[in-house]
């Protein structure tokens, strides 16, 4: 298997920028200390917009081992849409990935498959790679109905993208009962359901884009329990939020494969 790992770390709503240059400062000593090799993982951070530009020239500054990314990105490409952040201000961030789908994005902001579709097309039209989340409710999972719900949620997600994009980007698999709640899916979970993305996107496209995706787990990944994540067949990688907040910590899940 040739996909490299990738772990990225999901700021959410915390630190401002000034905390942030600390984190990533801190972040990249801590991958230094641990002689990280970032041709084994690839290392991400997703800070909220107001830090992008902090972190931007801090990592290029420094020659950091560490890609940057964004949260959401707006539908719309400018124009009168107060408080939105569109794919071009992003691109000229550098930004390398945008977060569309989140949980809470969809559960507070009431974010479709629709919509969550129209992001990462918008995503992949400026240049950047799109994090594609999904992930069912307790109620799902107590139902049996997980699978079927994630795949539906990703067959939405990818409409009208080309097998060549899909091919690049990133898909995150997030059960939202594991999500800041402390309980992890197993690893096993996490396997059947990565699995059954990847058995989809064959399905939708074929082969060697199933094989080429990358699909990361999401829901309290922490230093002891990573390993035994990424030690599963379709589990390419983690989003990481609470666990990224603290530099030692994401180090130790960036340098999982030591
Ligand atoms: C899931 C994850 C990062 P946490 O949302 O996206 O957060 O690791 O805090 O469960």
């Amino acid at each position: 298997m040739s996909r490299k790992p990738i772990l990225a770390g999901n700021w959410k709503m915390n630190l401002d920028h000034l905390a942030g240059l600390s984190l990533v400062q801190d972040l990249g000593a801590a991958l230094a200390d641990k002689d990280h090799d970032p041709s084994k993982a690839e290392a991400v951070v997703i800070p909220p917009f107001t830090d992008i530009r902090t972190v931007q020239v801090l990592v290029e500054g420094d020659k950091l081992p560490i890609a940057w990314g964004a949260q959401d990105i707006s539908a719309h490409d400018d124009g009168a849409y107060t408080g939105e952040i569109s794919g071009s201000m992003l691109a000229a961030l550098k930004c390398s990935y945008v977060v569309v789908g989140h949980s809470e994005r969809r559960q507070y902001h009431a974010e479709s498959d629709a919509l969550v579709n129209a992001k990462a097309k918008k995503v992949i039209e400026y240049g950047m790679t799109p994090i594609i989340c999904c992930g069912e409710a307790l109620e799902v999972r107590k139902a049996g109905k997980h699978v079927e719900h994630t795949v539906a949620q990703i067959e939405g997600a990818l409409a009208g993208i080309d097998a060549a994009d899909v091919a690049k980007l990133v898909i995150a698999y997030e059960p939202i009962w594991a999500i800041g709640t402390g309980e992890t899916a197993t690893a096993d979970d996490a396997q059947e359901v990565c699995g059954a993305i990847r058995k989809a996107v064959e399905k939708l496209y074929d082969a060697p884009t199933a094989e080429a995706v990358r699909i990361q787990y999401g829901g309290s990944v922490k230093p002891g329990n990573v390993v035994e994540i990424m030690s599963k067949p379709d589990v390419d990688g983690a989003l990481v939020g609470g666990a990224s907040l603290k530099a030692g910590d994401f180090a130790d899940i960036v340098t999982f494969y030591q």
